[in-house]
C-alpha cells in the first residue's frame, strides 16, 4: 500500500480525455487527502466535459501549469504516461511519484506503483481509502460511484464483481442522489449528440462477415452539430451491441490525419491485443489507441489486426 506520512502538498493528475472514472477517482482521493489537511491540487490536459462538471471538485481541476513544488505526485486511472499529456515529463522526474490505476496494461511508469484489476479507479481508490482510514463524505461517495457505475456500465459489465457491488453498497449509504446520476449519465441525450448518433448508424461499415463493424466519426461530423471529441463516448456501443458482432470499432478524427480509436468486443476477444499492436492499451473487452493517417488506410490496417485476432493462424 501506498505512503502519504509527512505529505504536506500533493499533486494529482489523471489521463487526457477524462471520463467518470478518472474525475471520480481523482477528485475523492483528492478530497480525502484535503480532510486530512495535506494541500491538494487536481491536474488534468483537457478541459472536464460539460457532462461531469456536476462531480465535486470538477470546476478546481487545473489544467495549465504547475502551481510550484509538491512532496508527491499522484496518477490515478491513467494506463500510461503518455496518457499524462503535457505532465508527463515532470511526472517522470519527480522523486516520488505513485501510479493508482486499475488497468493490467499500465506500464509501471511511477517510483511506486499500485495498480489492481479491480472494476474501476475508483473501486481502488475506495480500498485506498479504507487502508489509509481516509474519511469519506458525501462529496467523496460521489465521486467515487459516478467512477464506478461509468466503468462498469452501471453494474452490468463482465467487470462488475461482488466486491465492486459491496464498495457501491458502502457509498450509498451516503448522501447521494444515484436516480440523478443515472439519469444525467445514462438516459439523457442531448439534441445534437443524437442526430451525430443518426450520421454515425447511417455510415456504419461492416467487414469480415458482419464480424466486425466500424463507425467513423470525422471533424467535420462533429463540427456540423458543434460537439467536441469528449462528447462521442458510448456511441461505439452502437457498433458492439449488433447481434453477431465480434469486435466494434469507433473512430474519431481529433486533427488531419490523426485519430482516436475505441476497441470493443464480446466475450473471448481480446481488443486489448489490437490496441497493443498500435502503441495503445486497455482491457481484454476494451482497448483503445490514437493512430495516424490517411482515413481509408487507417481503417484498413485497424481491421486487419482485428481479424487476426478474431481468426488467428
Ligand atoms: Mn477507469
Amino acid at each position: 500500500m501506498i505512503n502519504l506520512n509527512g505529505i504536506k502538498r500533493a499533486a494529482l493528475f489523471t489521463h487526457i480525455r477524462p471520463d467518470g472514472d478518472a474525475l471520480g477517482s481523482m477528485n475523492g482521493l483528492g478530497l480525502a487527502l484535503k480532510k486530512k489537511g495535506i494541500e491538494v491540487d487536481c491536474y488534468c490536459d483537457s478541459e472536464v466535459p460539460a457532462l461531469l462538471s456536476f462531480l465535486p471538485n470538477a470546476n478546481n481541476v487545473l489544467s495549465g501549469t504547475l502551481n510550484g513544488n509538491y512532496d508527491v505526485f499522484i496518477s490515478i486511472d491513467c494506463a500510461d504516461e503518455y496518457r499524462l499529456g503535457k505532465y508527463k515529463d515532470a511526472f517522470l522526474k519527480h522523486p516520488n511519484s505513485i501510479n493508482i490505476d486499475h488497468h493490467v496494461t499500465n506500464t509501471n511508469y511511477a517510483k511506486t506503483n499500485l495498480i489492481k484489476n479491480l472494476s474501476s479507479s475508483c473501486e481502488l481508490i475506495f480500498e485506498v481509502l479504507k487502508a489509509l482510514q481516509l474519511e469519506i463524505d458525501d462529496e467523496i461517495a460521489l465521486a467515487l460511484y459516478v467512477g464506478m457505475v461509468t466503468d462498469t456500465g452501471h453494474f452490468t459489465q463482465a467487470n462488475t464483481t461482488s466486491g465492486s457491488h459491496i464498495a457501491a453498497a458502502e457509498l450509498i449509504k451516503y448522501n447521494i442522489d444515484i436516480e440523478y446520476i443515472s439519469q444525467k449519465l445514462f438516459k439523457e441525450i442531448s439534441k445534437d449528440k443524437l442526430m451525430l448518433i443518426k450520421d454515425c448508424i447511417t455510415s456504419m461499415r461492416f467487414f469480415s462477415k458482419d464480424r466486425i463493424s466500424f463507425i467513423g466519426i470525422k471533424s467535420d461530423m462533429l463540427k456540423q452539430y458543434n460537439l467536441e471529441i469528449n462528447e462521442t463516448e458510448g456511441i461505439i456501443n452502437y457498433a458492439i451491441n449488433i447481434s453477431g458482432v465480434l469486435i466494434g470499432i469507433c473512430l474519431t478524427e481529433s486533427a488531419k490525419n490523426a485519430y482516436k480509436v475505441s476497441l470493443r468486443s464480446k466475450k473471448g476477444v481480446n481488443v486489448a491485443e489490437v490496441a497493443s499492436i498500435f502503441g495503445g492499451g486497455g482491457h481484454v473487452q476494451a482497448a483503445g489507441f490514437m493512430v495516424n493517417g490517411c482515413f481509408e488506410d487507417v481503417i484498413e490496417r485497424i481491421v486487419k489486426a482485428c481479424e487476426k485476432v478474431i481468426d488467428p493462424l
